[in-house]
């Protein structure tokens, strides 16, 4: 069964960013909720932001899942990285994603490594950073392992990062990484930019896929913008990808428009 989920962020400095709701959590389970999502997936600014009692009452009373959590607060909050170039922050970084973890994991909910990959420079070349991204990502899996959870690792499109960018070096990065709860975040926004083919990256990707970003090209809420879905469900289908459709998109033009759509698409392709 493939399930439905769309994003709230609680982060201020991510504003105007590819996601559905904002600001209150409350409001973002509650529409879930009547609008008859699985779950929500939460961008928050960090492990303390928002009550874990309050989460799971939220989950209770709306019958709702939390289907990730985001920890790219680390980044645009905190300027930090995995592949910094100076140690101490590539530790903080690690720290940072560890909390988020242990935060998710009360909930039952990985956490996603997006932006907190970070990029290689003249500064740190691609070797080093590719080097320290393998070495985070062994640390951090074993982390989740320790908790019973998977860990996702998003590829990025290459505008936002030169490490992984399609399904296929994220498949090399994991098999470097060598951890059985490393999977791949397969955002369709992303994908759509950088994959020759969308629905044969995903079936070549296969088992190593744990999460789905549904998102449509112009990373408006799917069916707002071109993307050819029923392909990638079949192919989904297929690798018999059992996780979220998770809307991470533009609150556009506004969330609750952009959350219907999302619905109205996924119900159409479910069907
Ligand atoms: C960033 O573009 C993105 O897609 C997020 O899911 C990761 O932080
Ligand atoms: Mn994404």
């Amino acid at each position: 069964m493939i399930r439905s989920a769309v994003t709230v962020s609680l982060v201020e400095e991510a504003r105007g960013g590819p996601f559905v709701f904002w600001d209150s959590l409350e409001r973002a389970f509650e529409t879930a909720s009547e609008l008859g999502f699985d779950a929500v997936e939460i961008f928050a600014p960090g492990p303390d932001a928002v009550s874990v009692e309050a989460v799971l009452k939220l989950c209770e009373s709306n019958r709702l899942q939390v289907a990730a959590v985001g920890t790219g607060a680390g980044m645009v909050k905190h300027g930090l990285s995995l592949t910094d170039a100076d140690e101490a922050k590539r530790k903080q970084a690690v720290e940072f994603v560890k909390s988020m973890i242990q935060f998710g994991s009360q909930f039952r909910a990985p956490a996603i490594i997006g932006s907190m990959q970070g990029r290689w420079s003249a500064q740190v070349p691609r070797d080093q950073a590719m080097q320290y991204l393998v070495a985070a990502l062994r640390e951090l899996g074993d982390f989740a392992a320790k908790n019973s959870m998977e860990l996702i690792y998003e590829p990025l499109n290459r505008y936002e990062t030169n490490l992984a960018k399609t399904m296929a070096e994220g498949c090399q990065l994991l098999n470097q990484v060598g951890r059985s709860n490393l999977k791949l975040l397969a955002d369709l926004f992303h994908m759509n930019i950088e994959e020759v083919d969308i629905a044969r990256a995903l079936l070549d990707a296969g088992s190593n896929i744990g999460h789905v970003h549904f998102v449509d090209s112009n990373r408006q809420a799917a069916g707002f913008g071109h993307i050819d879905y029923p392909p990638i469900i079949q192919a989904l289908k297929q690798i018999q990808y059992q996780g979220y459709l998770s809307a991470e998109a533009f609150a556009l033009p506004d969330s609750l428009v952009a959350a219907k759509k999302t619905m109205e698409t996924y119900h159409s392709l479910m069907a």
